[in-house]
């Protein structure tokens, strides 16, 4: 019934050439191993899907036997800058990264290109004009993931005639994930006066900070219908501050989130969460597949979207126990 990652490859992507750089090229491998070597800087640690990325590039290399050097930038772009730079002196023969915000890459990665080490774009994207500077981005669509959401809120509240008042509780700032998510969500809904998100700000995609953050929305708003969270994990935080204080959650308040990682599934089956808008970490394989053809030189698409799904409450309790993350 789960459709899982495929990739779709966008009509009219335009098939780069090759920027030179095969082990026994500037690579980090010996000439003629055949071996691939990739630097991989992650955003960071912060949530239960990012965990679960990380845990898919890792299995994905060794099945692949590409030599993986990974680090981690604890949320911070200068880490990330630092990483890629250490992996252009290192010579590795690709580069790929989830770019932690979208602006201020075109330096480093004109380094990169410099240095003839092709870069790849994974779960996030940059916002450089020069499309150049990368030779392909593999990722979910966050637009459309705001959407679903926005869709599923409108339907729920279709026979309401009140206003529903909604707090958003945002991604990192400045992030792909947060912009687009926000920007697709505001889409839908803005078609329709009812809805007013009366309180939005960032919970940087970590549980604790997303408790926070719900605990000050609930003490200026005493009336929220409905919380739209940019992650699950945020919207576990929330959950806790909810009941904290006093009121039910996915009843008092309507709760929809997006990823669908395992505990997220889980308080969606409980009915503390109403929906949830899939976003899938498995990125793995896909990224090796697409390293090892920019590596040898041959054509790859410019956008790679990852294939995803979104879950009611039903749907939570006969996927959890088949579910991978
Ligand atoms: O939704 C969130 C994580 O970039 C898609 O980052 C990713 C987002 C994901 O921290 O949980």
């Amino acid at each position: 019934m789960l459709k899982r990652i495929s990739a779709l490859f966008l009509a009219g992507a335009v098939a780069m050439t090759m920027a030179g750089c095969g082990s026994g090229g500037p690579g980090g491998s010996a000439p003629g191993d055949g071996k691939i070597t990739m630097g991989f800087s992650q955003v960071g640690a912060e949530s239960g899907w990012r965990t679960a990325n990380t845990k898919s590039v890792q299995e994905a290399a060794e099945n692949a036997g590409v030599t993986l050097k990974f680090s981690d930038a604890q949320q911070k772009q200068e880490n990330q800058i630092k990483a890629i730079r250490s992996y252009i002196q290192q010579k590795v023969d690709v580069i790929a990264f989830s770019p932690v915000v979208e602006s201020g890459w075109d330096t480093v990665l004109k380094e990169a290109g410099t240095a003839g080490i092709p870069v790849i774009l994974t779960d996030r994207a940059v916002d450089s004009a020069d499309t150049t500077l990368y030779r392909t981005f593999l990722g979910s669509d966050f637009i459309e993931e705001g959407r679903k959401a926005g869709k599923w809120l409108v339907e729920e509240f279709k026979d309401s005639k009140d206003s529903v008042n909604i707090v958003e509780l945002q991604g990192t700032t400045g992030s792909a994930p947060a912009n687009d998510r926000k920007a697709g969500f505001a889409e839908v809904i803005g078609a329709d006066p009812r809805f007013k998100v009366i309180a939005s700000q960032t919970g940087d995609f970590t549980r604790a900070k997303g408790k926070e953050v719900m605990e000050a929305f609930l003490k200026s708003n005493p009336d929220i219908d409905v919380l739209y969270a940019h992650n699950d994990d945020m919207g576990l935080g929330a959950i806790e501050a909810i009941e904290g204080a006093g009121k039910v959650p996915g009843k008092d308040i309507k709760i929809i989130t997006i990823d669908a990682v395992k505990d997220g599934m889980q308080a969606l089956a409980d009915g503390k969460i109403n929906y949830i808008v899939e976003c899938s970490p498995l990125l793995g394989p896909q990224l090796m597949d697409l390293a090892a053809k920019v590596v040898k030189g041959e054509s790859v698409p410019a956008r790679v979207v990852t294939e995803e799904t979104t879950f009611t409450q039903e749907q939570a309790k006969e996927a959890l126990p088949s579910r991978q993350y």
